[in-house]
């Protein structure tokens, strides 16, 4: 397990943030190995002395920013440069901690300053830092030269996994040809996702808090545990104060519950009419050491809130909540995968306007700032790690399990204090009938419960409910189908008696509730056809209307939950399946509505008014 924190990265009266976003140094290693950078150390001196440097903006996916088909299509290391300037008074205070912390690199990372290698983080979607205060201190007047070299290759060790063929055949293939193989269905887009930075903090700091929250008629109940780190002796002060800064509550003690009269919970913003309240968790470190002393202050938004599954519910605060959303992705024309403010915003208005109450993170963790605006706007998560294309059963094996238990341990870490998040999903459409399914999710599953006790588990499933192995050990039932589009193309008139048979089996199996997961028709924007034909507006608006149909039927009873499969469209791997991308989009890729988004917003609006 993990032996320290992963607190996002915010300024207070003890800490200091400077963004390293903007144009980066780029080269990507385009040797038959790949493996000039590293035979060559690129990380030892200045990236332009040992080659051609491009510009590349940070963050960003790299494949689309350029005119070169073999850099969008590249396979294996690149790297990235920036030289820093570092304040000078963070390096003459011994006192200060300096971390340089990756919001995520896509897959495997190394990073070096000045040289010196700080870190290694295998899996992209998540958050690493490395302490570099004393490398900064022992060569003041150097730059600080920061290099990252990201290499996408997935393999069956990889989460998500893929495989690497090589094609030897030089009648049919040129020297050194070689694919990227992958099982799931959006572009492995590949570079700095997030944001790269450099903080403070004391010597002594707060290293991790972890909050788990209840109430009771109206007392709010916050248990709380914080960690500190650096401090040989240290005093602490907890602080929770309400929207306006009055406290409510404190204590002196590193664990503990924090009471709350008259509390105000956190509600998703459908349900009530002050929702998503948060309150903050003021922590506040007092250290000395050989008598000088130090402060480090953090404050962590906490939404005090309960979640709870019976057979047939999902309570949100012991109320029934009904999840009607979306699927997203982290997708854009030009950044690719790359964090962006204004499309973050775009979305959550575009969320609003269609009445959605609640999104899956499909099919990995997405940025911590898009997790902070659903605890601010009562946006309901279910947070799903980057399981997804777990297909080949070897990806069952000891390695690739030990792996996935890991990146569980990182999830959690990171996104375990969220409100909005209310479910883990811990995979996408596994091969869930091949026999070693079962220890697999049990295993992963009882992991992932061992490290929150508090949010129900669940992996979203596409096999059969009489073969799926590891049903018995979810707390929610999520299930994708697409009938009339992968199974009988063309014919919307199965949908009623397949999606009917689909929730019956599955219900009269396992008796818990069931969310749709998935379902949708793509729609080429602007394709028109009428009566109805596949790619077409009319097309996806008849599917969804036909699934809403079911849904009624069975909302009343214990399916708790349909999320359109996508919000918007998205970009893929080239295939004979795929018109420029995957077009489920209920909006374009730029965000402009297609015919569907009508029909689903008038739904959500009505079903918020019934169901909240
Ligand atoms: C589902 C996958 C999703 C795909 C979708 C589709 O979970 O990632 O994009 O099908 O094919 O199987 O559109």
């Amino acid at each position: 397990s993990l032996d320290s924190g992963m607190l996002f990265p915010r300024e207070s009266s003890s800490r200091e943030v400077k963004e390293l976003s903007g144009l980066w140094g780029f080269r990507a290693d385009k040797s038959p190995d790949r493996k000039q950078g590293f035979d060559e150390a690129w990380y030892k001196r200045p990236l332009a002395e040992s080659g051609p440097v491009i510009d590349m903006p940070v963050p960003a996916s790299y494949n689309d920013i350029t005119q070169d088909p073999a850099l969008r299509d590249f396979i294996g290391w690149v790297w990235y440069e920036r030289e820093v300037v570092v304040p000078a008074r963070w390096i003459a205070d011994k006192g200060t901690r300096i971390v340089l912390r990756v919001g995520s690199a896509h897959y495997y990372s190394v990073t070096w300053v000045n040289g010196v290698k700080v870190t290694e983080h295998k899996g992209g979607h998540l958050p690493f830092e490395a302490e570099i205060g004393s490398l900064l201190r022992a060569d003041p007047l150097t730059p600080c030269r920061i290099t990252i070299a990201v290499n996408n290759t997935l393999t069956l060790d990889t989460l998500p996994p893929g495989t690497i063929q090589h094609m030897d055949d030089h009648t049919k293939y040129p020297e050194g040809f070689f694919i990227q193989n992958i099982y799931f269905d959006f572009f492995n887009y590949a570079g700095i996702h997030r944001a790269v930075l450099l903080y403070t903090t004391p010597k002594a700091y707060v290293d991790d808090i972890t909050v788990v929250t209840d109430f009771s008629d109206n007392t709010g109940l916050v248990k709380y545990k914080v960690s500190v780190k650096g401090a040989a002796s240290a005093s602490l002060k907890v602080t929770l104060t309400d929207k306006d800064g009055h406290c409510v509550a404190s204590s002196s003690e590193p664990s503990g519950v924090l009471t709350v009269v008259d509390v105000k919970l956190w509600w998703p913003y459908l349900m009530h009419e002050n929702p998503a309240y948060l309150y903050s968790l003021e922590v506040r470190v007092l250290a000395s050491n050989k008598g000088s002393t130090s402060e480090d202050v953090y404050a962590l938004p906490v939404g005090i809130r309960t979640v709870s599954v019976t057979s047939s519910q999902f309570l949100i605060n012991n109320k029934p909540f009904y999840f009607h959303g979306v699927n997203k992705h982290e997708d854009a024309d030009i950044r690719g995968k790359g964090f962006d403010w204004p499309l973050v915003v775009k979305d959550f208005n575009l969320l609003k306007w269609l009445g959605a109450n609640s999104f899956r993170t499909s099919h990995y963790p997405y940025a911590e700032e898009i997790l902070q605006m659903c605890d601010r706007h009562g946006i309901v998560v279910i947070d799903e790690c980057p399981g997804v294309g777990i297909k080949d059963i070897r990806s069952f094996g000891n390695a690739s399990l030990t792996h996935h238990l890991f990146v569980m341990d990182e999830l959690v870490r990171r996104d375990k204090n969220h409100p909005s998040v209310v479910m883990w999903s811990v995979a996408n459409e596994p091969a869930a009938e091949m026999p070693p399914a079962e220890y697999y999710f049990k295993t992963l599953i009882k992991h992932t419960k061992a490290l929150d006790p508090t949010r129900p588990v669940t992996y979203i499933t596409d096999s059969n409910y009489a073969r799926d192995k590891g049903a018995p050990f979810v707390d929610v039932i999520c299930v994708n189908s697409y009938f009339s589009w992968y199974h009988d193309p063309g014919h919307l008139e199965v949908i009623p008696i397949q999606l009917s048979t689909q929730f019956e089996s599955w219900y009269g199996k396992y008796q818990k509730p069931i969310i749709q997961s998935e379902y949708g028709a793509d729609a080429v924007p602007g394709l028109h056809n009428d009566p109805p034909m596949m790619f077409t507006e009319e097309y996806q608006k008849a599917v969804l209307q036909s699934y809403h149909r079911v849904f009624d039927q069975k909302r009343k009873q214990y399916v708790i939950g349909e999320l359109i499969w996508n919000f918007a469209d998205f970009m893929t791997a080239q295939g004979i399946t795929r018109v420029v991308g995957n077009k489920k989009g209920i909006f374009s890729r730029q965000r402009q509505p297609k015919s569907a988004a009508f029909i689903l917003k008038e739904r959500y609006w009505r079903l918020a008014n019934e169901t909240g």
